[in-house]
């Protein structure tokens, strides 16, 4: 059997994603082994993950449950496909997601990632406006500093420039809602900031001007990877009613905020508000296995299947849609989340986290502390002409303290894995308030 390479000697091969390549290969960090809480690098230091490897490992790293479904799937059978044939893994996880989203939304498409995800969702939603006779229904509709992935149809709907700024001119027939970010308004909030619930109100103006030819809007409940961008109350509502009232779908991105992160299921549930379609992955398979799903409501999938001729449907799919080892991953997963309670342990932990997390305040260059579920972002006062500099510096001193924690910008995500205990926040938020306070010194 071949053992995995500990110290790889040539780093230059792979182009590494969203890295700053040249300075990560002259001083490269590794990480070798996963469990529980933490991650060993290869010279077999304990790092708490503060961060859930990327916002995805939720039930903790090395889930025997999972780890051991996806050994017997690959024994029994490696690969089936989902083309015009099935297997029995697919069908089981699709049902066991549609248990838990919010009510109609029971129709399950597979894909591997959150990028495809909110590709399918958008095509899906073009689709959808097409098959009800609305097919000048063409526009679609994200928000500034949303983050969808990285395929054309999310970067375009996504609203972070420095993603989009190397591609060209992306899609067409795109729009977007202001962000919600205002820390002059509602620096340190706990929770939903009482602040911002009129920024909702763009769509209307967007539909002045756009006529009846949005297809759909797409956001993140809580906006995950610009920052943590908490919804103010009452926003995600007025979105949709404003969607009701002009014949617009809307779409939940989930990504992050799936599979436990804000305390329920689903995100959606925990803001009261019912989107048509949710995007999901990450937690999906507790990333274990590449994984991602859009749940559709059934409207919308009888809209476009039953009115179709006869023959295919719908001419979307991907050779790993419902692969057999990410399905059997993603059925573990769920089972997981429901028999541990994850989304109720991550509830019953959110108060001691949003204590710890907010007392940060007063550290030096704290700007603004933010939260909700288990997820908070610190913001940090960006050195003059060197932003992001302080931030990565947090993280490289957190790091070599034993600490993951995540940085975009100058600001600081955490998102530790549900199952942490308050030892574990304990360390995290030690460790950080540490690094924050000797970058000062
Ligand atoms: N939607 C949302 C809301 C996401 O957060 C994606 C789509 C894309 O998923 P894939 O699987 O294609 O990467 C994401 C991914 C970070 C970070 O540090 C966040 C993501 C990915 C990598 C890093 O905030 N989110």
């Amino acid at each position: 059997m071949n053992e995995i390479p500990v110290r790889p000697n040539n780093l230059e091969a792979f182009w590494m994603p969203f890295t700053a390549n040249r300075a990560y290969k002259s001083s490269p960090r590794l990480l070798a082994r996963a469990e529980g809480m933490a991650y060993y690098t290869n010279d077999g230091r304990e790092v708490i993950d503060g961060t859930a490897g990327l916002w995805c490992v939720n039930a903790g790293h090395g889930r025997r449950e999972i780890t051991e479904a996806i050994q017997r799937q690959a024994a029994v059978m490696d690969f089936a496909p989902t083309f015009q044939l099935g297997h029995p893994a697919a069908f089981q996880a699709a049902a066991k997601i549609a248990e838990h989203t919010p009510a109609g939304l029971d129709r399950v498409f597979f894909t591997n990632s959150g990028s495809e995800s909110a590709d399918t969702a958008l095509k899906i939603a073009l689709a959808y406006q097409r098959a009800r006779g609305e097919s000048q229904r063409v526009r679609l509709i994200g928000r500034e500093r949303g983050y969808h992935g990285v395929g054309f149809g999310g970067l375009s709907v996504g609203g972070i420039g420095a993603n989009r700024k190397q591609f060209g001119a992306l899609l067409p027939y795109v729009d977007h809602l202001p962000h919600t970010h205002a820390p002059e308004h509602t620096a340190f909030t706990r929770g939903q900031p009482a602040w911002g619930a009129h920024l909702a109100d763009a769509l209307a103006g967007l539909v002045a001007l756009h006529g009846d030819t949005i297809a759909a809007v797409m956001v993140e409940p809580l906006a995950g990877s610009t920052g943590v961008l908490v919804p103010p109350q009452g926003y995600l509502e007025r979105l949709r009613a404003l969607c009701d009232q002009h014949g617009i779908l809307l779409i939940f991105d989930e990504v992050i905020t799936g599979f436990g992160r804000l305390g329920t299921f689903f995100g959606a549930e925990r803001v009261g508000v019912a989107p048509d379609i949710i995007t999901m992955a990450k937690g999906l398979t507790n990333a274990a296995v590449p994984m991602g799903a859009v749940a559709v409501h059934d409207r919308i999938y009888r809209t476009i299947v039953d009115q179709a001729p006869a023959g295919i449907e719908l001419f979307h799919g991907y050779t790993y849609s419902g692969h057999p080892l990410a399905a059997a991953a993603a059925v573990a997963a769920v089972d997981l989340h429901v028999g541990e309670d994850l989304p109720g342990r991550a509830r019953a932990m959110e108060g001691y986290f949003e204590d710890a997390a907010h007392s940060l305040k007063g550290l030096p260059n704290v700007i603004d502390i933010r939260n909700m579920g288990l997820v908070a972002g610190i913001e940090l006062q960006p050195r003059a002409g060197k932003p992001t500099d302080r931030a990565v510096r947090v993280f490289h001193r957190c790091f070599d303290a034993g600490v993951l924690i995540r940085t975009t910008g100058d600001i600081i995500a955490l998102s530790p894995p549900l199952v942490a205990e308050r030892s574990h926040l304990d360390r995290i938020f030690g460790t950080l308030a540490e690094a924050i306070r000797a970058e000062a010194a």
